[in-house]
């Protein structure tokens, strides 16, 4: 759809809410793959979204979601003198008192305010930020850990599922619906040799080894505003996926993320690599933000955690390849197979550096 006319559908949807005021400018905004994001500016900023709806199937239980879960972590903001407003999202209503508007094409809109005075980094830019960031995604475990898990609905079914995610990976391969698998050989090669690391976790927890808890899921350093004052993670946002998970898994999105050396698109594959230094500030934040409640078995699999979150990631963005970008936003041809490609690099370079990588979570254990 041309830009101006997703624009209209905005402004449209936008007159849907309940604002203060009137709505003064509209705008595309931020980098997320999932979602389409506006920046709405009036008397104050609010965030307007188009919910992906060939990926959130029911966007109704997805909001459902949402809404549960910021109203009782806004309880339990307010009981510690926080600010409701900016350290989790708010819901906007709508004129009929609902959490999305439904437009004429059967679109799903929902508005959030603009957490203010923060940003949302693409990159680590200061390692501050990210040790910030691991004490706010440490935290957000700890205050969803006493949330009803049974009232969540699982918004998209098997998420982290790897061992899933790697069968669907071998049926686009079989398929080869663009014929692109001749241009992929050796992406494909490198995921189906290490077809262990995607039974790895679901086979502890199917065990009892590891305790099914209340998690974020996509744990990416753009999904929390950081404070542009203190330099705080202030708020977790993207709450989509908000759902029973492990807790290992939100350690390893955000360091196959945040400590890589490169980005997540990166084609120069010599600037990708696992930064050892950056692992170590995320270790320290994140299990300082858990309180002390992880079980030893949780601590001795963060690395495994990274390593499975990045091979997932390599073979969900290859999968997307292979069936010709229908999941991830793409802004260039052959997106997903660079980014596949980064993931391949941080997976082997974690290989290579796996001692040091368990030494390091050891010693910030015992800190
Ligand atoms: P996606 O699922 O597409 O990643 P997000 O919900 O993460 O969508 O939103 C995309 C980006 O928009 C975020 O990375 C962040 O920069 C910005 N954003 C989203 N919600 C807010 C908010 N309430 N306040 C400020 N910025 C926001
Ligand atoms: C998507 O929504 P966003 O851009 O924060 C994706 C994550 C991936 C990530 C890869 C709902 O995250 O699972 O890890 O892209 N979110 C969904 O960058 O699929
Ligand atoms: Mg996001």
């Amino acid at each position: 759809m041309e830009e101006k006319e997703m624009l209209g559908l905005a402004e449209k949807a936008a007159q849907q809410f309940e604002l203060a005021g009137e709505a003064k400018s509209i705008r595309p905004y931020g980098s997320g793959h999932i979602n389409d994001t506006f920046l709405v500016e009036g008397e104050r900023g609010y965030i307007l979204q188009r919910m992906n709806r060939s990926i959130f199937t029911s966007p109704e239980e997805v909001m459902e979601n949402i809404v549960g879960v910021t109203t009782f972590l806004k309880d339990k903001i307010a009981s510690a003198g926080g600010d409701v407003l900016r350290e989790t999202l708010t819901v906007i209503p709508t004129k009929e008192n609902l959490p999305f508007y439904l437009d004429a094409q059967g679109e799903y809109w929902r508005m959030y305010y603009l957490i203010e005075g923060a940003v949302s980094y693409d990159r680590v830019e200061h390692e501050k930020d990210f040790y910030e960031s691991a004490l706010a995604f440490g935290n957000f475990q700890q205050l969803l850990s006493d949330y009803p898990a049974a009232t969540l609905h699982e918004t998209i079914p098997g998420f982290h599922d790897t061992k899933a995610r790697y069968e669907v990976f071998l049926k686009a391969v079989e398929e080869d619906a663009c014929g692109r698998a001749k241009y992929a050989a050796e992406e494909i090669e490198f995921f189906r040799s290490r077809k262990e690391t995607a039974c790895v976790l679901g086979e502890l927890l199917a065990a009892g080894k590891m305790p099914l808890r209340v998690t974020h899921n996509d744990t990416k350093l753009n999904n929390i505003m950081v404070d542009q004052e203190t330099g705080k993670g202030i708020c977790v946002i993207d709450l989509d996926t908000v759902m029973p998970g492990l807790a290992v898994n939100d350690f390893g999105d955000a360091i196959r993320f945040g400590a890589s050396t490169g980005e997540e698109d990166e084609t120069d594959l010599s600037k990708v690599s696992c930064d050892l230094r950056l692992f170590r500030i995320y270790t320290e934040g994140f299990l300082k933000g858990c309180n002390g409640n992880l079980t030893d078995m949780e601590i001795a699999m963060l690395p495994m955690g990274a390593k499975v979150m990045t091979y997932e990631n390599g073979i969900r963005f290859l999968t997307d390849f292979l069936k010709g970008d229908v999941y991830f936003k793409i802004h260039r041809e052959n997106h997903n197979l660079d980014r596949c490609r980064t993931q391949m690099k941080l997976v082997a370079d974690m290989e290579e550096k796996w001692g040091e990588l368990e030494k390091i979570v050891q010693s910030c254990a015992k800190q």
